[in-house]
């Protein structure tokens, strides 16, 4: 059976692009207790982490419809391994918040694997067959399988969302625009602890045609998705014996 390629064109700033969604995945970054609750990393820097949970219900409702279409699917962590020996001092040095990174917090000690502030939240927990990226870095792919899984499955497009919009979203976004995948970032799936930076690091993205990659809403890319052939894709790459 011949393998089936399905282009669907998704509204987008700076300009509409053409998505082969078979070549697609979906990658959610940090939404991770640390970031998004009460006493977590992010709260210890001194930011208000209410301000990161608008992004939550966007990115369920793209989480399901990519579960449903058979897309891959991959979340990341931003952590460190208890001993800290992937934390550059350099880090964990960094200002005066109220815990460091490896001291003891509410959530178990402050950024670290394994701990309960580590972990994803109950709302987007990931599911059996969905990758898990556990990276040191604020770019996805420093330090992590994430280059790799991705050519194994021969993807060359990401749908990009998760916290914070200029930080880990920002970084992992021109890491992959450098290593020549298209990013689609979900601008109501991001949030930050600063609204104005949501704004402008969305817009960094956007500028000059598109310097890093492209912005659109998830209800687009869901309605690209529930619309599409890909299903169909997805089963004739299966049947062809591709790899995904
Ligand atoms: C930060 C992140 N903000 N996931 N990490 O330190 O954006």
């Amino acid at each position: 059976m011949a393998v089936t390629t399905d282009t669907t064109l998704v509204a987008a700033e700076p300009a509409p692009i053409d998505v082969d969604l078979t070549s697609t995945a979906l990658l959610i970054i940090d939404m991770q207790r640390d970031f998004m609750e009460p006493g977590g990393f992010g709260e210890t820097l001194g930011n208000d982490v209410s301000q990161l949970a608008r992004a939550v219900a966007p990115i369920a409702a793209l989480l399901a419809a990519a579960r449903g279409n058979g897309m891959t699917v991959i979340h990341t962590r931003e952590g460190h391994l208890p001993d800290l020996s992937d934390a550059p001092p350099a880090k964990i040095e960094r200002g005066a918040p109220s815990l460091r990174i490896g001291d003891p917090g509410p959530m178990g000690r402050v950024l670290i694997r394994g701990e309960a502030g580590h972990d994803i939240i109950p709302e987007l927990y990931p599911v059996e067959g969905e990758i898990v990226i556990d990276k040191p870095g604020k770019g996805a792919f420093y330090a992590t399988t994430l280059g790799a899984d991705l050519k194994a499955r021969e993807i060359d497009t990401l749908l990009v969302c998760g916290v914070t919009t200029e930080v880990c979203v920002n970084t992992t976004v021109r890491e992959a625009n450098d290593r020549g995948y298209r990013c689609i970032v979900i601008a109501d799936g991001c949030a930050s602890y600063f609204p104005e930076f949501h704004e402008m690091g969305l817009k960094m993205i956007k500028a000059q045609g598109g310097i890093f990659g492209w912005v659109t809403d998830s209800a687009v890319v869901i309605d690209a998705i529930n619309n599409s052939e890909s299903a169909v894709g997805t089963f004739n790459r299966i049947a062809a014996g591709a790899s995904r």
